[in-house]
């Protein structure tokens, strides 16, 4: 495994955990009514951090996650300046979302609007994803009729995620938070495919978490919110354009670019190779092109 660089010290905030690309923090002094997500630069694949980091890619995907959660009519986990928490530090405000903290639910809510990746590879094993049975003879990346719920079970730190069936969330979380998590995420998932048409681009699938507001109760929207790093997306002029080759019309606005280049040119044994510059900037290009594209550059 690459070895991650400490993260940076933040005044007022202690680091407690970081992921492969985000770091967590909590208030110094403390309290635990609020967190600080932190987005880095790094970008990973095939289970490995990768260098150098993609300049701007944290900027980014907060930006980007930011915008969706004020265009999504659901409760989510940002918390506004007066919270009670610590300042947000300067060095890291562009790419930091303060949060409430939340009991997590242990279930990725992962929707899928068309079937490709890990569901697609399922599909072709087993004709069902996560005990949804699916109709015979679907290719890579064609759109489903109606987006289904596929949810995973959170593995512990350094675990893959596991696949689940519906019946296993509820065995997991308990009949009415399985079921709200579900409901939630179909909704969102419809809301923000429809916007994301309506401006040159498909949501091919996506992962929410949720959490448990402690004082009230409520189910929550948390994590990082239909980013590029949770979700694939695909330019929608190249997806129906049938005279293209199928990898062209799924040309996705994330870190695909990195997988081939990675996939073309190391053997998935050691550390993986450092990025060339070309590779960098074309990801980065990619990033910014999906966040003007839904945003319209704001
Ligand atoms: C929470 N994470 C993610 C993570 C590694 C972030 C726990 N509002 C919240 C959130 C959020 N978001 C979390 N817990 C309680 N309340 C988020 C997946 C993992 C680094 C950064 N883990």
């Amino acid at each position: 495994m690459t070895q991650l660089s400490p993260p940076p010290q933040l005044d007022g905030w202690q680091h407690i955990y970081s992921g492969k690309v985000r770091d967590l923090y909590v208030p110094a002094d403390g309290s635990d009514a609020q967190l600080l997500v932190v987005a880095s630069n790094r970008v990973s694949a095939f289970d490995h951090v990768l260098e150098p980091p993609i300049p701007g890619k944290g900027a980014l995907l907060t930006a980007l996650s930011n915008w969706w959660c004020s265009r999504i009519d659901v409760p989510n986990h940002l918390a506004g300046a007066g919270s009670g928490a610590p300042a947000v530090p300067e060095e890291v405000a562009d790419r930091a979302m303060l949060t409430r903290r939340l009991q997590m639910h242990p279930v990725e809510c992962v929707v899928r609007g068309a079937l490709t990746g890990s569901g697609f590879a399922e599909y072709r094993r087993t004709g069902a994803v996560c005990g949804i049975e699916l109709p015979a003879g679907l290719e890579d990346g064609d759109l489903l009729e109606a987006p289904i719920y596929t949810p995973a079970y959170k593995a512990p730190l350094g675990e893959h995620d596991e696949n689940i069936s519906y019946e296993r969330s509820v065995e997991l979380v308990g009949e009415e938070a399985a079921a709200a998590l579900r409901d939630a995420s179909l909704r969102i998932f419809a809301e923000a495919r429809d916007l994301a048409a309506a401006r040159g681009v498909v949501l091919a699938d996506t992962k929410f978490e949720f959490g448990r507001d402690p004082g009230s109760g409520e189910l929550v929207l948390a994590d990082e919110v239909l980013t590029s790093d949770s979700s694939r997306y695909w330019e929608a002029s190249a997806y129906f354009d049938a005279s293209l080759p199928r990898a062209k019309r799924l040309a996705s606005f994330d870190k695909q670019i990195v997988r081939d280049w990675l996939a073309a040119n190391w053997d998935r044994r050691g550390e993986p190779p450092v990025l060339p510059d070309e590779i960098v900037a074309r990801t980065r290009a990619r990033y910014r092109e999906l966040h003007a594209r839904l945003t319209g550059g704001a």
